[in-house]
């Protein structure tokens, strides 16, 4: 039997956490996300986050990418506004973004950092310093995880939430353990990298675990393998970061978003099957996975 505080993140115990939108609702209510990412042959990572939020129901979303790709951004979302970073001569963000997105920041409810990003040493420390630094909630994927590989995981002293997204790969790499062994204990994993990074963790893969810091543990029952494909995971960070810009606490966030990413996963798998299913599928279904628990 479920401990009372595991849960198995049903339709219904997610559709609980939502309430119809007010009649008189306006844009400013449902949050603005400010999504970092990109690099130089990876900009597709973060339009996939930016898109996703605006499926997901964010109010507003800007994409901040390296400049010599915000026109390419620009070209591809026609309702996300842009904006161009300081950037190294490889197209991946210099440290001298730092002030810039503290600007941009302003008026942000959340913060999506990560896809598409590259290693890139410049970028690296741009990472650290913001996850440390930045004082709205913040959401970490991909490469803002792998900044933090040589570090041993995220730093618990910060001055905002964090909500991280790893795969198994990343989550091995954080924590300094070989993917198998993650794969063995998923649930301990995840529990012990909350506890210590004090952040709510969401290990992904079939069965996504979310844990929060203190101890708070749900396991998604959506997704297929047809989501085993490129970006999939950068369309779950930007779902997480709209419902956190939508006002539910991060754990919640974090636990809706894996439900309605996998749920409209296996809706766009209805329709395209598991072979051929891109991540651009699924986050053109994202509106009737929502529709189901609004
Ligand atoms: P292997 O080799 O399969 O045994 P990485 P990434 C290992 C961007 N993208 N699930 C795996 O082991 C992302 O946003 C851009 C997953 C491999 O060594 C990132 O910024 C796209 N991996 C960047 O690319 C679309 C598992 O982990 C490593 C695993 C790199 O992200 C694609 C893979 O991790 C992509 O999203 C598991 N269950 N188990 C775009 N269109 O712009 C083991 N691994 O090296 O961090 O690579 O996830 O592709
Ligand atoms: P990433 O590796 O960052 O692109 O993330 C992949 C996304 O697809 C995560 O949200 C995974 O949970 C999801 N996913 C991948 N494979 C499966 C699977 N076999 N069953 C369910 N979800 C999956
Ligand atoms: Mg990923």
């Amino acid at each position: 039997e479920a401990a009372p505080d595991r849960y198995l993140l049903t339709s219904e115990l997610v559709s609980s956490w939502f309430a119809p939108r007010p009649a008189t609702a306006h844009k400013g209510d449902f949050g603005h996300v400010l999504v970092v990412g990109g690099s130089r042959g990876m900009i597709g990572a973060a339009c996939l986050t930016a898109q996703a939020a605006l499926r997901t129901g964010a109010g507003l979303v800007t994409l901040a990418v390296p400049r010599s790709l915000q026109d390419v951004a620009a070209g591809k979302l026609t309702e996300v506004m842009t904006a161009g970073l300081p950037e190294t001569p490889e197209g991946a963000l210099s440290r001298e973004a730092l002030p810039v997105v503290a600007a941009l920041l302003k008026k942000k409810a959340v913060l999506a950092l990560g896809p598409g990003l590259g290693q890139h040493p410049e970028t690296v420390a741009l990472v650290q310093e913001l996850v440390r630094a930045a004082v709205c909630p913040l959401v970490v994927d991909a490469d803002g995880l792998n900044a933090f590989a040589g570090e041993g995981g995220l730093p618990a002293e910060r001055a905002a939430p964090l909500v991280v997204t790893p795969h198994p790969g990343e989550m091995g790499r954080l924590a300094g353990k070989r993917v198998a062994e993650v794969e063995t204990d998923r649930v301990g994993c995840a529990a012990a990298a909350a506890r210590e990074w004090q952040a709510v963790v969401v290990l992904k893969g079939a069965r996504t675990v979310v844990a929060s810091p203190d101890g708070y543990l749900g396991i998604n029952t959506t997704g297929n393998p047809g989501m085993a494909t490129g970006g999939s995971g950068d369309v779950l960070t930007g779902v997480v970061a709209a419902l956190i810009a939508q006002g539910l606490d991060p754990f919640r966030a974090a636990a809706a978003a894996v439900h309605l990413h996998g749920r409209a996963g296996d809706l766009a798998a209805g329709e395209t099957g598991e072979m051929g299913l891109t991540a651009g599928d699924i986050c053109r279904f994202l509106p009737a996975a929502c529709r189901e628990i609004e």
